[in-house]
């Protein structure tokens, strides 16, 4: 165990923790310098595609007589459960800060988490290769409201390499031998996984005691399932078979089981016929905007029920419960931490498992206070109360916090406030400013990060946790399509906000939805009254003669393609729905 160091690199969304991983796997030949990608690491497309990174990855890395697992975590608070579970099975983190940007919100948060579970915090500027790099100004930052020793920090470029070495050789230094003992009988934390047509289901573990070999029995302690070790192994960063994993190790091993049930993120793996004692695993994350799943094909429920049970084993804060829509058939409900979880999810059923879905108006969710005292959640406005029952609506509020540049805090006090919020502090550090504040729940996850990047260049960033729930005055805002209530379209909505917003609604569903055979009426309804009524004409015969004339199957696989992904529909009732219109509810 002495030979051994487990460390995380936590840093802001783009500050390079994927790019120094790369210089660690080459610095450390783990990976030939030819065959290194950038952000090797990134291994789904989505990842690749978007250039961010949303699963944790584990490496193992030979270097010096030591092994190195570094853990590479996502930057985006969407996933911060997976920057929470990493630190769980390490001893030290880099804390990466880009020198053009500074100290960011989830450069705060993420070195919070670290400190709160005593790992070695190892800061580290990043980009010095930059002309626009401001060095100074961000040792000053991280000295200054981190409280680091000035000669602690290192400088590196992820991109040139420069420092990199240094950095590795500290780390070594600095980061301490694991926890755990190897007399004790072994006891590893599972702390993802994934499933294998194959293997069956794969644990992610970190060894904490003792040792395991291929073929032993094991044991899940929360669950009680038992089985077998059929394979062991480390990260290479693929799966590399060995014949033991002992404590202070980080590793996988492949279970057989094909019940996805029997695994559980944060579960505590022994030998079978061994007492010990569980981890302390993880707290839940708890979910923030929920959507309805839908199948397109309504003859996919059951696939896009196995492909959820198979997805949340790699995707440990993702929940849902089956769900059945009057205008969309079955589905699923399910609770994403922000907008960019729920699109990822979206894409990897769909990439991953061959599905083709519609997804239904995100929302948060609401406390109902019934008259007759009743409390209940409910997120789906088709299973709110009738009015009559309802004593109180109470809505989520968090708290939030923004880092910026001095020169932008006018333009986000001014955006912060048009979203209800309650000031509670403003702090400088150096050229920069923390706003902490409270808002509610509704008025940030749609367009609030977007808008703030705009109204500070792109130099606020902003993080946020769930706080508290507040009264609000809030309707039920309907939407009818050719007279049909839509309950995929519905919004439980502030009062305030109903009239304006139900009348945009109608407006950019005229845009969104297609032309019909026949003219389709839209209509957005209060409490049964109607309060905005929009109609889009049936299409014209010339209009269809000219779409599909001619070869018409090469026209419609043409169609098919250009649209694919962007233009799913869904038949409800008698309309053609696209996704699209499902999503207007964030753009009006
Ligand atoms: N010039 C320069 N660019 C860098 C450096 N490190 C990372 N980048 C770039 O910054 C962007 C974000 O890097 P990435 O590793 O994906 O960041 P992550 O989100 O923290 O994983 C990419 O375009 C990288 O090429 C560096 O040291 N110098
Ligand atoms: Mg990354």
């Amino acid at each position: 165990m002495k030979n051994i160091r487990n460390f995380s690199i936590i840093a802001h969304i783009d500050h390079g923790k994927s790019t120094l991983a790369d210089r660690l796997l080459e610095e450390t030949a783990t990976i030939p310098k030819e065959k290194l990608s950038p952000q090797y690491l990134d291994k789904l497309d989505l990842e690749r595609e978007r250039g961010i990174t949303i699963k944790l990855a584990p490496v193992m890395m030979k270097y010096g007589g030591y092994s190195l697992n570094l853990i590479d975590t996502p930057g985006h608070v969407d996933f911060s459960y997976e920057v929470n579970r990493s630190l769980a099975t390490v001893e030290g983190a880099i804390l990466l800060v880009d020198a053009t940007k500074g100290i960011e919100a989830q450069t705060l948060s993420n070195f919070l988490l670290a400190t709160e579970q005593k790992l070695k915090v190892i800061p580290a500027i990043n980009k010095i290769d930059l002309s626009n790099a401001q060095i100074k100004e961000t040792t000053n930052q991280l000295v200054g409201s981190l409280g680091f020793d000035e000669n602690g920090i290192f400088k590196v470029s992820a991109k040139t390499g420069q420092g990199v070495r240094k950095l590795l050789n500290g780390l070594i230094k600095e980061v301490p031998e694991p926890i755990g003992s190897q007399e004790k009988p072994f006891k590893a934390l599972v702390f993802d996984s994934f499933y294998d047509q194959f293997k069956g289901i794969v644990a992610y573990v970190r060894v904490f005691d003792g040792e395991v070999r291929k073929a032993e029995r094991i044991r899940f302690l929360r669950t009680g399932q038992e089985s077998e070790a059929d394979s062991l192994g480390y990260f290479s960063p693929e799966l590399k078979e060995k014949d033991v994993l002992t404590a202070g190790e980080i590793g996988w091993i492949a279970t057989g089981l094909k019940e996805v049930s029997k695994v559980r993120v944060g579960d505590t793996i022994s030998l079978m016929g061994k007492k010990v004692e569980p981890l302390l695993g993880y707290k839940e994350s708890k979910p923030m905007v929920f959507a309805g799943l839908f199948p397109v094909d309504r003859d996919d429920f059951k696939l896009l029920k196995g492909s959820l049970e198979k997805l949340k084993l790699n995707d440990a804060s993702l929940t849902y419960e089956v769900d059945n829509s009057p205008a969309l058939g079955f589905g699923v409900r399910a609770g994403f931490l922000g907008l960019l979880h729920m699109e990822v999810v979206q894409e990897r059923l769909e990439r991953e498992f061959g599905l083709e879905l519609i997804i239904s108006s995100p929302t948060v969710r609401y406390k109902i206070i019934k008259i007759n005292g009743e409390e209940l959640v409910v997120s789906n406005p088709s299973s709110l109360p009738k009015q009559t029952e309802v004593k109180e609506i109470l809505e989520p509020w968090v708290k939030g916090s923004i880092i910026s540049t001095k020169e932008f805090l006018g333009a986000i006090l001014e955006l912060v406030n048009s979203r209800r919020a309650e000031i509670s502090n403003i702090e400088y550090f150096g050229d920069k400013v923390k706003i902490s504040c409270r808002l509610p729940l509704s008025e940030i996850v749609t367009d609030f990060y977007d808008k703030l990047k705009t109204v500070s260049s792109g130099f606020a960033s902003f993080d946020y946790e769930l706080a508290d729930f507040r009264p609000i005055d809030a309707v039920k805002l309907e939407i009818l399509v050719a007279k049909e209530p839509v309950d995929a379209l519905s919004q439980i909505i502030p009062k305030e906000k109903a009239f304006r917003t139900g009348k945009a609604l109608a407006q950019k569903l005229k845009e969104v939805i297609p032309r019909q055979q026949f003219e389709v009426s839209l209509q957005a309804s209060i409490g049964g009254k109607i309060i905005a009524a929009e109609r889009i004409p049936a299409f014209r015969k010339d209009v269809t003669a000219k779409l599909y004339g001619g070869d018409r199957t090469r026209k419609d696989k043409l169609l098919k393609k250009q649209k694919k992904g962007k233009q799913r529909m869904k038949m409800v009732g008698r309309v053609q729905i696209p996704q699209e219109a499902f999503l207007s509810i964030l753009k009006v």
